[in-house]
């Protein structure tokens, strides 16, 4: 069999847009994660956000206990790194909690780096 070889011009689909030429690996981008953060105050009792982390996130006792103090000295801490949906959820049930006892806690969310 006679192997054709391509002239330098007429090579197929070697003539338009690079652009679309320069995709090599397959496109394998995982969806962001956010972190849910908790922030400090004055006024919410210690032992209600404790309550809170046992209840949405999931801690132990003692791990709620940890967390809770690490807000109270440093202002906030990171409680949980979801999806953009359980994190939405998260926020939404510590936000409808806390706001159902009338404590100003604050729940935040933001994407992961
Ligand atoms: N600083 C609050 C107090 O002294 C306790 C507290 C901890 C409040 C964590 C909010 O996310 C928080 N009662």
């Amino acid at each position: 069999m006679i192997e054709h070889k391509w002239m330098m011009s007429e090579k197929p689909d070697d003539d338009g847009d690079p652009s679309l030429l320069v995709q090599t690996r397959p496109k394998t981008k995982r969806p962001p994660l956010y972190k849910v953060l908790l922030l400090n105050d004055d006024y919410t009792p210690m032992e209600f956000v404790v309550h809170v982390l046992e209840r949405f996130f999931g801690m132990t006792h003692a791990e709620a206990f940890e967390i809770m103090l690490t807000v109270h000295k440093k202002g906030v801490a990171v409680v949980g790194v979801f999806s953009h949906e359980i994190a939405e959820t998260k926020v939404g049930q510590v936000m409808d909690f806390a706001r159902r006892h009338q404590h100003p806690l604050q729940c935040t969310m933001e994407r992961e780096e």
